[in-house]
């Protein structure tokens, strides 16, 4: 009687909590079914730590918090074994009880920062055991327990054995000193450089919990559009500031390093990679970054790309450039994410092909703590793009990924776009490099070529608004990503029912609809914006809604006509031997797959091919009837989305179902927006009727290209 009385107080204390979304997946919202709660509160009466550590520190503070939250336990700690009922954490060198156990078969393949929880008895009593060899394996151990509870799993024999398969997994933020975030959507920067280091945001401290529970073990602060005044010594005191409250959580800092520092804060004449005056320079300004941050990460580099300064400019190599920084981080364990992001608006060859002919012939001229950065794509994060050929492609060289969680071209924050289907199709594209299976995900784990320097790095989608990403749902992007970077085998479907429990819901409905509108959405966002394989057609600059008639601007590969290419033949980019041959870059394999127009996968035919208006499609329609369809589709398909979501009214709270609804809104307006658009934009080429049925756009193309957005979020600073 007394339990359930406290469940409804809590529940009526919980339902007046205002639910803003700040939580993001760590809400620990007390646990509504009551055999769950007398099932965990069983299993788990007290903690018992035997040592002390700033890791372990958090690690009891979470728990603590979760489980009074979830189960409303006042958790004690003690460094005993009383009752049945324990929770044990640690590593065998902090823990005696731990030691005892001889774990050591179990954590020996489990790494550094990998975890062993499991249900077993000490002197006869049962407790949960979370161990790992490091104290930052307890934390990630204690958050995956934490994890189970919220989303309802049983304890009772728990076994678990859970270990990153990837390095380094790292955000990075396009920040700026002034705080705007470039391609940010979600409001300012979360760094107060102004008054770092003497305010610690509270903040800051949310950020490393939500990171540290997803295995996120790096954070890039600033923009790779870099300001050298970041490595100058106040900012650098800042920067300490910050990584005093990441270390705790396992998280180290990383810079962005501007090739140019030596010329803009060091007074020097030249910024040339092999000028030896340049080389100590750059070793002196590591050591004194050292000094302040003793376990400084190292730097992400963006090198003579769009206005960028780099090696180049001397005519020095990108592994000049990267090998100059590797060199002076070497000795303090320090590396270089060295980004392959580039592209010569002099070079008339296909921009896809670029990076690609820049990087190959570099394979194996980068030193040992260097990584080649490189975006999932060979054009720049589009809706959908064929995997980008250096993976595979540079077999000597460790590389590691770059995803963009920020949505620049999937409908900004106010889509509702669940992009870990987008990254699994990356990961698990097939590169053929040493034959069938040779997955995408097997170069960035270093299993295929065997690096054990290995990567994955995701553009943030966070500012200072209250619920950190601005949409709701785009929380789960950067969920997704730290997810897949520990583990990039999961299935998008695992990872979206485990954020929607832990966000949403355990409802079996709820998750069920909610996770079928999350799978179904980056799909209908594609046929909406850039179907078959059309790509970069969006707005000049800002890159918000559809532009498909850019042209005649200072850079040709800035354009859409260069990338659609659409005549009154028909549409697309030839990218096989009768055209660009960028196609020419992957195996033999891949080339077979999308090389010839019959067996090309339709969602990559106008990437691949020049493809006429009357092409007969696997529907049985023209290319003109079928791109007309998939617009239509997209955009009928966002109200399939805004009915799914109003059916959670009074299912999830109001706050959150209430915001979700309106943006769900924009959504659809902006669906028909570039539905309309594209479709009048190309109609001009193809000169061929809307297929019946389909509603006419309601306003003329003049209108759609007349539209300015001069304050559009997310620009490009102008220094
Ligand atoms: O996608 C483009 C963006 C730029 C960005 C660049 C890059 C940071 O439009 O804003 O600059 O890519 O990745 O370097």
């Amino acid at each position: 009687m007394k339990s359930v009385l406290i469940i409804i107080l809590l529940f009526i204390f919980s339902a007046g909590h205002s639910e803003d979304g700040y939580r993001l997946w760590l809400r620990y919202d007390p646990i509504s079914d009551v055999t769950k709660r007398k099932e965990y509160a069983a299993l788990l009466k007290y903690l018992v730590l035997e040592q002390t550590s700033p890791t372990f520190n958090v690690a009891e503070k979470e728990l603590k918090l979760a489980l009074n939250g979830l189960l409303g336990l006042n958790l004690t700690t003690t460094n005993v074994i009383q009752e049945a009922g324990a929770i044990i954490l640690g590593t065998p060198a902090s823990s005696k009880i731990i030691a005892s156990l001889n774990l050591h078969d179990k954590l020996r393949s489990l790494g550094d920062e990998g975890f062993s929880i499991l249900a077993t008895s000490v002197k006869g009593k049962k407790c949960i055991v979370v161990a790992g060899n490091k104290d930052v394996g307890v934390l990630y151990g204690t958050f995956h327990l934490i994890k189970l509870i919220q989303t309802y799993q049983v304890l009772q024999n728990i076994y678990v054995q859970n270990t990153p398969r990837i390095k380094h997994r790292i955000l990075n933020h396009w920040d700026n000193l002034d705080r705007t975030v470039e391609r940010g959507y979600a409001g300012f920067s979360l760094w107060d450089w102004h008054k770092l280091p003497d305010y610690i945001d509270p903040r800051y401290y949310d950020y490393a919990r939500a990171n540290a529970s997803i295995g996120i073990n790096g954070s890039v602060v600033t923009n790779v559009n870099s300001n050298a005044q970041i490595l100058t010594e106040p900012y650098l005191q800042k920067v300490a500031a910050l990584a005093n409250v990441f270390r705790p959580y396992g998280i180290k800092i990383y810079l962005t390093a501007r090739f140019s520092a030596p010329r803009e804060i060091g007074g020097m004449p030249t910024a040339d990679p092999l000028d030896p005056n340049v080389r100590s320079w750059w070793k002196k300004k590591i050591d004194e970054i050292y000094q302040h941050v003793p376990d400084f990460g190292g730097f992400v580099v963006k090198a003579n790309s769009e206005g960028q300064p780099g090696p180049q400019n001397y005519k020095r190599s990108h592994a000049d450039g990267a090998n100059m920084l590797a060199e002076a981080l070497a000795p303090h364990n320090g590396i270089v994410m060295w980004r392959a992001f580039v592209y010569d608006n002099e070079v008339p060859e296909d921009r896809a092909k670029q990076a690609f002919n820049e990087f190959k012939l570099l394979d194996g001229k980068f030193n040992k703590n260097v990584m080649i950065q490189v975006k999932n794509g060979p054009i720049d994060f589009q809706p959908r793009e064929p995997f980008h050929p250096l993976f595979g492609g540079l077999p000597q060289t460790p590389i590691n990924m770059e995803f963009q969680i920020t949505q620049e071209y999937l409908g900004y924050a106010t889509h509702l776009v669940y992009l870990a289907p987008l990254f699994k199709e990356c990961l698990d594209a097939d590169t053929y490099a040493s034959g069938k299976g040779s997955y995408v995900y097997k170069v960035i784990d270093g299993s295929l070529h065997g690096h054990a320097l290995t990567g994955m790095a995701g553009v943030a989608n966070i500012g200072n608004d209250r619920n950190w990403c601005g949409h709701p749902f785009a929380q789960s992007n950067w969920y997704s990503f730290g997810r897949l970077a520990w583990n990039p085998t999961l299935t998008s479907e695992a990872i979206a029912e485990e954020w929607i429990r832990m966000t949403f819901s355990n409802e079996q409905d709820v998750v069920k609809s909610l996770k079928e509108l999350m799978l179904a959405s980056r799909e209908i966002t594609v046929n909406y914006m850039t179907p078959l394989g059309l790509h970069h057609i969006m707005g000049w600059d800002h890159h918000y809604g559809p532009g498909p008639w850019i042209k005649d601007k200072p850079r040709a590969d800035w354009t859409s006509v260069y990338y659609h290419k659409a005549d009154d033949f028909g549409i697309g980019f030839d990218r096989t031997k009768t055209g660009s041959n960028a196609l020419g870059q992957y195996a033999p394999e891949v080339q077979e797959k999308y090389g010839s127009l019959k067996n090309c996968p339709e969602e990559y035919l106008l990437w691949f091919h020049h493809v006429s208006w009357d092409h007969k499609m696997k529907s049985g329609r023209s290319l003109w009837d079928e791109l007309c369809h998939r617009y239509y589709q997209g955009a009928d398909s966002v109200k399939w989305m805004q009915d799914s979501w109003n059916k959670m009214e009074g299912k999830v709270d109001h706050e959150r179902f209430s915001q979700v609804k309106s943006l769900l809104a924009i959504q659809y307006k902006e669906a028909v927006w570039w539905r309309n658009s594209c479709v009048l934009y190309f109609q001009t080429f193809s000169k061929k009727d809307i297929p019946p049925g389909f509603e006419k756009p309601e306003k003329s193309l003049n209108y759609y290209e007349s539209l300015q957005f001069p304050f559009a979020p997310g620009i490009r600073p102008k220094w």
